[in-house]
């Protein structure tokens, strides 16, 4: 009987869910196609966490053929162990308690704003079954739950039985799981839209490979990009091509720049195009804050006050001659912003805006500090690009 496998807290655990369940679109956004890939980029977000702490340099993305979607991450899976205050595996507190989720990341870079970092508690509570399998220590832990998030697997001694053994150093976290077609208005994958989000995190998360199987077409694509935005920059000029020769860059290799300032790390990537528009894409703590705020006004400000510098000492600019304008400093410029931020703020009706004051000094310092290294090394092969067109 499903009694048995209920605990004190499975009451508090089944009114959350049901909250979730209730208003789904208060934590995915829509119950629609873009709500439904939202549950995917929650459990992958989880393990590229793992990633970023150091333990996970591979996720395998499979589209089942049955329309249920997995992500295996090879991080140090989720612990198994007994939960000190809810009486259950961790584990299943990760799946099944609400707000649980932030407890358990191992970033200080929580995803705490929009509608990320809401938990895979969250995409249990929207499925209609759910699989997670845990290798750690040589063995393998399988819990299962049904119609959003109720558990099936009984509990010995509160523990989740060992339902096989593995090598001590196969390590990671499996998470399968059927979005509930009573809750989404289709419950039907896009290979395409999975594809490109995979691309997108493959810029951003350096050194990570995200294997694509997609069971239902029969094809598998790996996404690994060694040089992180450096690498999206060339992919974002290729791709925004006006003709078939697309954008010709002014200088032979997007500029790239990394540094820290306190505890806010920042990642600037940068060329220039001979098209008439400026395209500057920022991300905090990996999430596209598509509205921009105070990462880009500190990389404009950073960006203008070293181009003005520059232009006068190379006497670009006479000491009569007014400033550069920002604006036309910009002109032709695709830019990536990236910071890793341990308090983000995102704002406004979208929650697509950074707020933090401080992200717009640090984005600023770090750019002029390493900006100004870059081009004191690199000015021979940059001076024909300083002249004005
Ligand atoms: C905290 C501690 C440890 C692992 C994780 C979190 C973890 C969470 C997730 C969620 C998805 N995949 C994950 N992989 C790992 C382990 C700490 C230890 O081993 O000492």
């Amino acid at each position: 009987m499903a009694s048995d496998n209920y605990s004190g807290s499975d009451i508090v655990v089944l009114k959350g869910l049901e909250a979730v369940r209730m208003r789904p679109g208060m934590y995915i956004g829509s119950t629609g196609t873009r709500g439904l890939h939202h549950l995917i980029w929650e459990i992958l977000d989880n393990g590229i966490d793992e990633h970023l702490a150091g333990f996970c340099s591979r996720i395998d993305v499979t589209l089942k053929k049955d329309g249920g979607i997995e992500i295996a991450d090879h991080g140090r899976g989720v612990p198994v162990d007994l939960h000190p205050t809810e009486h259950i595996p961790a584990v299943r507190v990760v799946y099944t308690i609400l707000h649980a989720g932030g407890k358990f990341s191992n970033s200080i870079y929580k995803v705490a704003g929009g509608l990320h970092g809401v938990g895979a508690s969250v995409v249990n509570a929207l499925s209609k079954k759910m699989t997670v399998e845990v290798r750690r220590d040589g063995k393998i832990y399988r819990d299962e739950y049904e119609n959003g998030g109720q558990p099936t697997v009984k509990l010995e001694n509160g523990l989740l039985p060992v339902v096989g053994k593995c090598a001590k150093n196969d390590t990671g976290t499996k998470v399968l799981f059927y979005p509930d077609d009573t809750i989404f208005e289709t419950v039907e994958f896009k290979p395409e839209i999975i594809a490109k989000h995979l691309k997108e995190s493959a810029f951003l998360n350096k050194g990570l490979l995200l294997n694509f199987k997609d069971e239902i077409n029969g094809t598998e694509t790996k996404y690994y990009e060694e040089d992180g935005i450096k690498s999206y920059i060339n992919y974002l000029v290729k791709t925004g091509a006006r003709d078939n020769e697309g954008f010709r860059t002014l200088i032979p290799e997007p500029v790239y720049i990394e540094g820290t300032s306190g505890d806010i790390e920042v990642e600037v990537a940068f060329t220039y195009t001979n098209s008439y528009t400026e395209q500057i894409n920022s991300y905090c703590n990996r999430i596209n804050v598509v509205d921009g705020g105070t990462l880009v006004t500190g990389f404009k400000s950073g960006l203008t006050g070293v181009m003005n510098k520059y232009a006068r000492e190379l006497g670009v600019l006479k000491e009569k001659d007014e400033n550069f304008d920002g604006k036309d400093i910009r002109n032709g410029i695709v830019a990536i912003v990236s910071i890793k931020h341990p308090n983000p703020q995102f704002e406004g009706q979208t929650k697509t805006k950074l707020g933090n004051n401080d992200a717009k000094q640090a984005v600023e310092d770090v750019f002029t500090d390493e900006v100004t290294h870059y081009f004191d090394k690199n000015l021979e092969e940059l001076r024909p690009s300083l002249t004005i067109h």
